[in-house]
């Protein structure tokens, strides 16, 4: 049986949104997956370090019979794809960033993959788009979407007119 992820996707190098609107390109080709929505672009100024550009973001849900791994894996060959660099410095700026935020209603909790996303709950870059394709999901261990958009702080997310 397939499973409903939602991915998120960020860029704030090189033409964010031709970035985020390739990287939903490519989603689209995964094997063993059909890209069920995509949410509209957003700009945004960077939360965490602020010495960077604003970033684009969007969110896509995929129903695949692919692992949680497996989709991992593929998200960051997307990201290496796109020119992706090795970080240097945490949370810095890049070309492409695809998260894992959501596989169904699976928690992951291991060294090299954590599901739902940590931190997404309070990140509005992340639950207004996805509030904008997905129904009133809960999330395991922060309760229901529409009880997280009236607790999430807006740090000037913008939907962009040609998303
Ligand atoms: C906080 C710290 C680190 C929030 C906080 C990160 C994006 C975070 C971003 C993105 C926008 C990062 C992770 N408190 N800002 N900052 N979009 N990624 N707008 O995709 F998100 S670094
Ligand atoms: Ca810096
Ligand atoms: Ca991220
Ligand atoms: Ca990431």
């Amino acid at each position: 049986m397939t499973v409903r992820a939602y991915i998120g996707i960020g860029s704030n190098l090189n033409d964010p949104v031709a970035q985020v609107k390739e990287a939903a390109e490519e989603l689209a080709l995964l094997p063993d997956s059909l890209l069920v929505a995509r949410s509209s672009l957003y700009r945004g100024k960077p939360m965490g370090p602020q010495d960077q550009p604003d970033y684009v973001n969007a969110v896509v849900a995929l129903d695949t019979l692919l692992s949680a791994e497996d989709l991992l894996r593929a998200l960051q060959e997307i990201e290496r794809l796109q020119g992706r660099e090795r970080d240097t410095e945490r949370w810095g700026p890049r070309i492409l960033d695809l998260d894992l935020l959501l596989y169904g209603k699976t928690v992951i909790d291991t060294p090299g993959l954590r599901v739902p996303h940590p931190g997404m709950h309070e990140r509005d870059f992340v639950i207004i788009p996805l509030a904008e394709i997905a129904g009133n999901l809960n999330i395991p261990g922060h309760g229901l979407l529409t009880t997280l958009i009236n607790q999430v702080e807006n740090h000037s997310l913008k939907k962009l007119i040609t998303g």
